[in-house]
């Protein structure tokens, strides 16, 4: 069992709790523990083994033994008393956007509803709109989101994704006689979203690595299991598929399994023209008869992934950028992009702290930065409309940048810069003062409310938030949360041409829910000769660790490091901060 386990099994304690409307602190303790261990760089196994796992703040003694007991035994009994709940079965309808607790029940109250089948036919039929206290809008509401969540469904968050694979990688990696192990499949691409997880493997022994892999802990299901491949299905519902390969065929094999299917389709035509033909096998030559048993003999290579490029005329393309989006052409050109990589990242610039909604000092952060190797940081919490968020007046933003200056002289070998997550209010404005945000170091602009503007309204809303000279950044552009909120109506183009014109850049939230702007909106913002800023909008320190979702993000949308202003060294950052160099 994993962190991410014992997260989602919290995460199941606190929905059900919520749909019996349960005491509110006893629901927000173990969100609160789901996150912390989702987070956590160490596995709860190891802490727990120590006997550390009690000092971690937001873990007591309770949460700590039913970690135990989860690790354990793969669940506890509170969760599994809590399902024989009949309110259980509802804990499905909190996954379609819109839909809450509260909602929830009482549509199973009042109309009968038990599933997301039951809510899609109630809604059709006009039934929710007689129940009292809602109505036709409600209804249309539900039913978008009911979309949403079909267009969603079996899709899995990149990073959740992530953790469960390199846990598998780490375990199977670790059996004697596995010479290689690898991800493949959207997962190695990096896609936001992943359908099932790939695995491809060089190993001796296959029965020993198949007793491994089928008998996980977290092992739920055993769709398949054979000499050369098995499938699993996680407590997740995630589904592993896992293949043993001879060293001689893996690298053809990491091409074919790591697609996109539409890549390796043009990969194989293109490889067609040339008179060969590319498999899961290896690359080989059309010479006449085909079948498999002259295949040997026509062999041309198949060990490394390079070699399957090579073969075709073309250098090695970046996983991330086979979607067959013009890779190929790009390749052939030589002007494949020399994309960004986490190494190029000198700073994170969107970062809350206790000031506002964040769980850590000015100066925790600060030290996460540099244990990431980072130069700078960017301390932006949240300006006053964000009234639960505990965002700042003018006065206490004041107060704040004076901290974040104090913090800056004390923690030594990186520079902490001040600034503002400031709210573009529904007319354009921002809500903070302007000779306020004059003082920031940099501002970054942000809406948080009244998503559902119409189109050319909210269009003309952020370009004249960014139209204000104080603002740097214009951060999650799109307000999409993956999974769970469709992104607002907004003409992008014409943000980018204002984007470009005022010199600001689009912020390229890192955070795995958002990754917004997303990879195609990369890709057009390189283009339109517009900036990115790559920021994790990290609410407590940990959570900068997301970096790396961002800068996979960027390398799928082409960007180099060039594309990214926090990939600049801190004189040339402040003189893109600085209005004379805008
Ligand atoms: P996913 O799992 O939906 O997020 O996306 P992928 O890309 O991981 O797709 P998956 O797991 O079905 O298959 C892994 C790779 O194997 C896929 O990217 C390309 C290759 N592949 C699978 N089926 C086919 C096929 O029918 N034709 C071709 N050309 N390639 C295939
Ligand atoms: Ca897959
Ligand atoms: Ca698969």
């Amino acid at each position: 069992m994993d962190n991410i386990d014992v997260a989602r099994i919290f995460d199941e304690i606190a929905d059900i709790l919520e749909l019996k409307d349960e005491n509110r602190f006893r629901i927000r303790s173990y969100r609160r523990a789901a996150r912390v261990v989702r987070d956590m760089p160490d596995a709860v196994k190891s802490l727990l083994e120590a006997g550390e796992l009690t000092s971690v703040q937001g873990i007591g003694s309770s949460l700590a033994e039913k970690i135990e007991e989860i690790v354990n035994t793969g669940t506890c009994r509170f969760c599994e008393d809590l399902k024989e709940d009949p309110l259980y079965s509802l804990t499905a309808l909190l996954s379609v956007p819109g839909v809450g607790p509260k909602l929830a029940v009482k549509l199973k109250r009042e109309a009968g509803v038990a599933s997301v089948d039951d809510l899609e036919q109630a809604a059709r039929e006009g039934r929710i709109r007689s129940i009292e206290g809602m109505g036709e809008k409600l209804e249309e509401k539900i039913l978008k989101g009911i979309e949403q969540y079909r267009r969603n469904v079996g899709r899995f968050k990149v990073s959740d994704a992530l953790a469960y694979a390199e846990a598998i990688v780490k375990t199977l990696g670790a059996i004697k006689g596995v010479s290689r192990i690898d991800i493949a499949g959207s997962l190695r691409r990096m896609r936001e979203t992943i359908g099932d997880i790939d695995i491809l493997v060089i190993s001796r022994s296959s029965h020993e690595i198949m007793d491994a892999f089928t008998s996980m802990g977290n092992v739920t299901d055993v769709l398949a299991r054979g000499e050369t491949k098995s499938s699993v299905i996680l407590g997740s519902g995630i589904q592993v598929d896992l293949r043993i390969l001879p060293a001689s065929d893996y690298g053809a094999a990491m091409h074919y399994f790591t697609g996109s299917q539409d890549h390796n389709v043009a990969m194989r035509d293109r490889a067609k023209r040339m008179g060969l033909k590319i498999s899961e096998y290896g690359v080989f030559d059309v010479k006449g008869d085909e079948r498999r048993g002259d295949e040997a003999a026509n062999r041309r290579g198949g060990e490394r992934e390079k070699d399957v490029f090579k073969l075709v005329g073309l250098p090695f393309i970046p996983p991330e950028l086979r979607e067959n989006s013009g890779e190929i052409e790009a390749a052939e050109k030589g002007t494949l992009p020399k994309l960004i990589e986490p190494r190029h990242i000198k700073g994170d610039l969107h970062l809350h702290t206790d000031a506002s909604d964040g769980r850590n000092s000015i100066a925790e952060m600060a030290h996460q930065g540099r244990e990431m190797g980072y130069k700078y940081i960017g301390i932006t919490d949240h300006s006053k409309s964000l009234r639960i968020a505990g965002g700042l007046d003018e006065v206490e933003l004041g107060e704040h940048i004076k901290a974040i200056r104090a913090a800056n002289r004390k923690v030594s070998g990186i520079e902490i810069l001040a600034g503002i997550e400031v709210d573009i209010l529904p007319d354009g404005r921002l809500d903070i003062a302007d000779e306020v945000l004059a003082e920031c170091d940099i501002v970054i602009a942000a809406i948080h409310s009244r998503f559902n503007m119409p189109r050319d309204e909210m269009t003309g809303r952020i370009i004249k938030g960014i139209s204000n000279a104080n603002v740097h950044v214009l951060a999650h552009p799109t307000g999409r949360l993956i999974n769970e909120r469709d992104p607002y109506e907004v003409d992008l183009e014409k943000v980018m041409a204002a984007a470009h014109e005022h010199k600001i850049a689009l912020e390229l939230s890192a955070h795995p829910d958002r990754l917004d702007l997303k990879d195609s909106h990369c890709r057009a913002a390189r283009e339109a000769g517009v900036k990115v800023c790559i920021n994790t909008d990290s609410h407590a320190d940990r959570q900068m660790l997301n970096m790396r979702f961002g800068v996979a993000t960027a390398r799928r949308g082409w960007l180099e490091p060039g594309d990214v202003i926090n990939t600049y060294p801190l004189a040339k950052l402040k003189r893109f901060l600085s209005r004379q160099g805008r």
